[in-house]
């Protein structure tokens, strides 16, 4: 089985050769090409263009800069991957380029806000975006500007394309289902303050499906279809399996965020502080005893260093550690079965990809 998932890294591997044979630059580096392209585009919005002073457009490239390429670049990566394989490795034009690229405005507007809403201090190795003394809650508005703009530019570049529309759905419905899934992931902690035990798997589930599967899984590959002509309502099997993939995904944020090196995930994590319905309190509300119950009650959902290192004692107490990574190579084999009942090859290279990318991340 192992093997033979392999066999995705391998098979993206080779779609990166045959880019490279065909004369083109590593996808990175195009990436940050297009990144460039986008970024000047913003900045010379020719509806804004005539009022626009130098001072402005100093602040917007500025944000862009600090928000928008500093991640892993994964889901604009995903895209690319996912047509590529598609495509069986035939060239992939500029503007394909484009679209993957503003999958990471979408991100950078979600993080900006997301940050904000759960009060962090660092993400990307640096401070968030909100946290700069001449920033602050300006980042509101950056945030909902970076969303208009990836609106604005689907608009510009895609209009003309026989799968316009399903494309602008496509962002807008998951949008919704984005921010749905922040607002749970914030009223969540309502229930939680009242009564801890009310943080169950099946609530988790949900909030972790809305907020992060459909934007950060679905979306990229259901970019590549669009682009590549398909019609998304023949992938229903590919869409669930890529929603569990999130769940896995998150499930692996929640536990970084607690026990991974802010060095290398380059945030400092605040779940227990922000009382988050996070996939540890939920393992551990089925798992403790009385007296650790009792901790987590006392501790949980509080910035006093003292209370998250006593819930953390108690996590590690319940042996969490070893329960993510038995739940790890669950999930593992149950994808990968899936994965292999998938009809379609080139399917089956896209979600193979996908699953060695996040198994066992440190970052
Ligand atoms: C991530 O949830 C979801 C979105 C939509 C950004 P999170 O707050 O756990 O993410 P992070 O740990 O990166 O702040
Ligand atoms: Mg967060
Ligand atoms: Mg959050
Ligand atoms: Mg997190």
């Amino acid at each position: 089985e192992l093997l033979r998932v392999h066999g995705g890294r391998a098979a993206a591997a080779a779609g990166a050769e045959q880019q490279q044979a065909a004369g083109q630059p590593l996808t990175k580096e195009r990436f940050l090409h297009a990144y460039e392209r986008l970024k000047s585009e913003v900045l010379n919005d020719s509806a804004f263009n005539f009022d626009f002073t130098d001072e402005t457009r100093q602040w917007v490239a500025k944000m862009l800069d600090y928000n928008v390429p500093g991640g892993k670049l994964n889901r604009g990566l995903s895209v690319i991957d996912s047509y590529i394989l598609l495509r069986e490795g035939t060239k992939v034009d500029d503007e394909d380029f484009y679209l993957a690229c503003v999958l990471g405005l979408l991100q950078a507007s979600a993080l900006v806000l997301d940050d904000i809403t759960d009060n962090a201090y660092t993400r990307r190795d640096h401070l968030c975006w909100y946290k700069l003394p001449t920033v602050g809650l300006s980042a509101i508005n950056d945030g909902v500007l970076l969303k208009c703009h990836v609106q604005a530019i689907i608009k510009r570049y895609f209009k003309e394309k026989f799968y316009f529309l399903d494309l602008m759905e496509l962002w807008n419905e998951i949008g919704l289902q984005t921010a749905m899934g922040q607002m749970l992931d914030l009223i969540t902690t309502h229930t939680g303050a009242k009564d801890l035990a009310r943080y169950r798997i099946q609530g988790y589930r949900r909030i972790v499906k809305y907020k992060t599967s459909y934007y950060s899984f679905y979306l990229p590959v259901a970019c590549a279809l669009l682009l590549n002509g398909a019609k998304l309502s023949d992938y229903v099997e590919l869409k669930n399996i890529l929603i569990e993939m999130g769940v896995y995904f998150q499930i692996q944020d929640d536990y970084l965020d607690c026990f991974g090196n802010p060095e290398v995930i380059g945030k400092v994590g605040t779940d227990i502080e922000d009382y988050k319905c996070s996939w540890l309190i939920v393992q551990a509300m089925e798992l403790a005893n009385e007296n650790e119950m009792k901790i987590l009650y006392e501790n949980y959902g509080k910035s006093d260093p003292e209370c998250v290192a006593a819930v953390k004692n108690v996590y590690k107490e319940l042996d969490l550690q070893d329960i993510f990574l038995e739940y790890e190579s669950r999930v593992y084999k149950h994808l990968v079965s899936a994965i292999d009942a998938e009809p379609d090859r080139a399917i089956r290279e896209i979600l193979k990809s996908f699953l060695m990318k996040v198994y066992r991340r440190k970052k």
